[in-house]
């Protein structure tokens, strides 16, 4: 049995006071029974100490957005897992197609990032997804299977402390989400690889996750499907009540 996850990535959102009030009017719109799920929120790195420290004994955990794979020195501007850790944090995105297709971050770096996120103890959420020009092209497959291989080169899975998200990026922030068996089809392909790579049964546990363009309205499409195991929510993570709603229907 998967616990099912609903991650919130608020990318670029919210201020640290904007947080701490939207964490509680979330908390207290979801009471306490949410034990059939995980649920984690990704807030900018000037929010993740404060907020973390407030969802603390609620049952719903902090997430990073990105990591740097050298734990100190002169990395200008990055962050390293421990001080992701020492912030209370379990979870860090790593790989966001904003990261890839913005910022320029190839599979080598992700690569880099996961194994070490892995070593230090959080547990990645790493995104994968073809642009709108490769799935025209026929080729969705093979990017996001180059993107499994690629990124997990030389990880080493015992246990499932790994999760996917499934993010086309075509439906990321536009809208336009992927149908649930679209989705569905490419979280198989995706298990299918991880079981190549970890064992059958480690694949069999881990979470994968369909984001873009998640909501309310859409989310149950979504995780009726066998091989979805939750979503990565941007936009509609960012009101309290949207979320809310999203995880009440997730569960
Ligand atoms: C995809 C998703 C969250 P949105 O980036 O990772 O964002 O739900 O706004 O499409």
């Amino acid at each position: 049995m998967r616990l099912p996850i609903i991650a919130a990535n608020w990318k670029m959102h919210k201020t640290v006071k904007d947080s701490l009030q939207f964490a509680e009017e979330f908390i207290e719109m979801l009471g306490e029974d949410h034990k059939g799920i995980e649920i984690v929120i990704c807030p900018p790195f000037t929010a993740l100490y404060l907020l973390g420290k407030r969802l603390r004994g609620t049952g719903i955990e902090a997430g990073a957005q990105d990591v740097f794979w050298e734990e100190w020195g002169a990395y200008t501007g990055e962050v390293s897992p421990g001080m992701i850790l020492e912030t209370g944090a379990k979870y860090v995105i790593i790989g966001h197609s904003e990261r890839r297709h913005i910022l320029g971050e190839g599979d080598t770096a992700v690569n880099r990032k996961v194994k070490r996120a892995l070593a230090s103890g959080l547990v990645p959420i790493m995104c994968v997804g073809e642009t709108l020009a490769e799935r025209e092209e026929g080729r969705a497959v093979s990017v996001v299977r180059r993107q499994l291989e690629e990124g997990l080169k030389g990880v080493e899975l015992l246990r499932p402390h790994l999760v996917i998200a499934y993010e086309p990026v075509w439906a990321i922030g536009t809208g336009v989400n992927a149908s649930p068996q679209d989705a569905q089809e490419m979280s198989r392909l995706i298990r299918d690889e991880l079981g190549g790579l970890f064992g059958v049964e480690v694949a069999q546990e881990m979470r994968i996750l369909y984001g873009g363009s998640v909501n309310p309205g859409n989310i149950g499409g979504f995780v009726a499907q066998p091989d979805i195991d939750g979503a990565l929510v941007g936009g509609a993570s960012l009101e309290a009540r949207s979320l809310a709603d999203i995880v009440k229907q997730t569960e």
